[in-house]
Parts: C-alpha cells; structure tokens; sequence
C-alpha cells in the first residue's frame, strides 16, 4: 500500500513538472549557484590520474538541423533502425493525466512527420523501448506493448503501486526496465511478468534510463520539492543489474531527464527543469560534466544518432523535436 506521505511526495513531483504550470521552476535551480555559474561548473571529482582532456572534442556548440513542430507536449523520442523511422511520445495535456488522449508519432528521421497520431488510446506517455517488434511505452502507471509495425496496442502491463513510470530501457537478453521516479522504484518485464523489481531511495528520482554492458545507467531528476524549498539536483547512478548494486556516478548537478550514450563511457544528458544539454564523462565513479546547450525548459529525453551526428531533443513545452548537429571534432 501507498502511504499518505509517498502520496504527498508525489503530488509535489506533479507540481514540480507541472505542464501547465509556470516555467518559473527553472530559475530556482537548486544547487544554489546561479545558472552561469552553473554552466561553467566542472563537476571534476576526479582526485588523481584522470587527464584533464576534454571528454569529447567538440569543436563548437551544437546549431540546429531542424525541428518538428506541432507535436503535443513530446517527452521521448527513439528511433527504429529496422524501419528507419522516429518514434515520438506526446503526453498531450498534463503530465501523469489518464485522460486517454495520448499518443506516438511515427517521423522521418530528417523530422518530417509521417503519422501525426500513429499509436493512439494512450494518456500521458513518456519513455520507451524496443525489443523485438514491440514497442514499449510508460504510460503512468502502465507499460504498454504496441505493434512497431501496425501500432496497434498489443497488452497492456499494469503497474500497480506505480505514481510516474517515466522511462524505458530494453536489456540484452530482452528484459524490460522501467522507472518510477517518484517511488524510487525500477519496475521489469521478464518473462511476461511485469513487477517492481529494484527500490532505493538512494536514486533520488530515477527518470532516464540506458542499457549498457550489463548495468542501467541512470540520470535522476532528484527528490520531489517541498512547498517553501528549492528543488533538489540529482544526478547519475549506475545499477549493476547482476548484484542489483547503486552506486552514484559523480556528483549530483541538474534535475535530468534523459541519456543516451555519445561514446563509451560519455553520456548526453538534458536537464528538464534548467533546460539544458550537458556531456558526462564517467571515468570509475567520478564524472566530469560540460555544458553543450543552453534550452528552454523542458528539454526531455534525448537520442544521439551517431551517424548523422545529430542529438534529438523533444522540447516538452515547446511542442517540437529539436534536431542538433554536434560538430567533427578538431584533428590535430
Ligand atoms: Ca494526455
Ligand atoms: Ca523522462
């Protein structure tokens, strides 16, 4: 059973991420430094051998490629490499709302959109995965398997307990994972069965989530702010899916949202409520954060396309899908 305090702690993550609500959320980014001085922060934990190069040569800041626009409150995007095409979710209304109006567009991946409403009968999706021919989507306190062809809903897997599954990662062997960001919780789908499958307070509000070499790396949006107080800054774990183990990775810095992988061991990561698009090196348990992008708020969960060089960003209150193009690195 839920309590009446994790029932409070949520409703205040609701407010917090509110889509209706004020964009003011932004400025009262809680670190305590002031957004500049937060842009030029290096969260360098590093106490020893690790060299002071770059994480990745960037020779300048990412311009936009393109945008999408006439999306209705995007929060994800992914591609499908068998069918060449972009998947976005709209929440379409509040965030969190079972208002049944939901849905996935299906895009060219110049972003051109080819089916506006491709999957409907949702109400407020967020992140997701493919394994196989199936979409999975987070929808609340559900996950739901669409048909990546047809896009017709397959079954639907309830969440009981759930406030908030926000995002999808798909394992190597087919394993579904799914946060719960206000319950601290990673729900799986094994073998048909749908369960919480890891809680730990120590995830400080677990939203985007990324499979690799046998761990979920995962960038937190922090705890649920409290009336009167700042909101917290979280940052990124590691789970160990083996030893079910946490362990933080660096220091915490912005209220995140989604990752995905530029190179091994270097994550891109938005900030939802700064708006902003960082680069994270991990080296062990430390990491060193740069700031690529200064956005809007709202700025969700992301895709690199290696290929094209491109990061997808969907701009939740924007309504669009950001394309923007990270430059060759300088040869020397
Ligand atoms: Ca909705
Ligand atoms: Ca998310």
């Amino acid at each position: 059973m839920m309590s009446v305090h994790l029932i409070r702690l949520a409703r205040r993550f609701v407010a917090a991420t509110a889509i209706g609500a004020s964009r003011r959320v932004s400025t009262t980014a809680a670190s305590g430094l002031s957004k500049v001085g937060r842009l030029v922060t290096f969260i360098l934990v590093a106490s020893g051998s690790w060299s002071l190069q770059p994480p990745l040569a960037i020779a300048q800041a990412p311009t936009l490629a393109w945008e999408a626009k006439g999306l209705a409150r995007p929060e994800s995007v992914l591609h499908d490499p068998v069918t060449d095409v972009l998947f976005v979710s709209n929440i379409n209304g509040p965030v969190m709302q079972k208002d049944g109006n939901g849905f996935i567009s299906r895009l060219k991946p110049d972003g051109t959109i080819l089916e506006r409403r491709w999957a409907k009968g949702l109400n407020a999706p967020t992140g997701m995965g493919l394994s196989e021919r199936t979409l999975y989507v987070a929808d609340v306190d559900a996950l739901v398997a669409i048909n990546a062809a047809s896009g017709s809903i397959e079954r639907t897997h309830k969440a009981n307990g759930a406030i908030f599954l926000n995002d999808v990662a798909v394992g190597d062997d087919g394993t579904v994972y799914v946060s719960d960001t206000p319950m601290n919780t990673i729900w799986r789908l094994k073998d048909g069965v749908f369960e919480p499958w890891l809680t730990d307070d120590a995830l400080n509000g677990p939203n985007g989530l990324l499979f690799r070499e046998g761990r979920l790396i995962v960038a937190s949006f922090g705890r649920p702010k409290s009336v009167g107080q700042e909101q917290e800054v979280a940052g990124l774990f590691a789970i160990n899916v083996e030893e079910k183990s946490v362990s933080p990775l660096g220091e915490p810095f912005g209220n995140l949202d989604g990752i995905d992988e530029l190179q091994p061991g270097t994550y891109l990561v938005t900030d939802w409520a700064e708006g902003s698009l960082y680069t994270i090196a991990v080296k062990g348990k430390k990491a060193r954060v740069r700031q690529l992008l200064d956005l809007n708020q709202a700025s969700a969960d992301l895709i690199y396309m290696p290929d094209e060089r491109l990061v997808l960003i969907p701009m939740m209150l924007d309504n669009t899908l950001a394309a923007y193009k990270l430059d060759a690195p300088k040869s020397n």
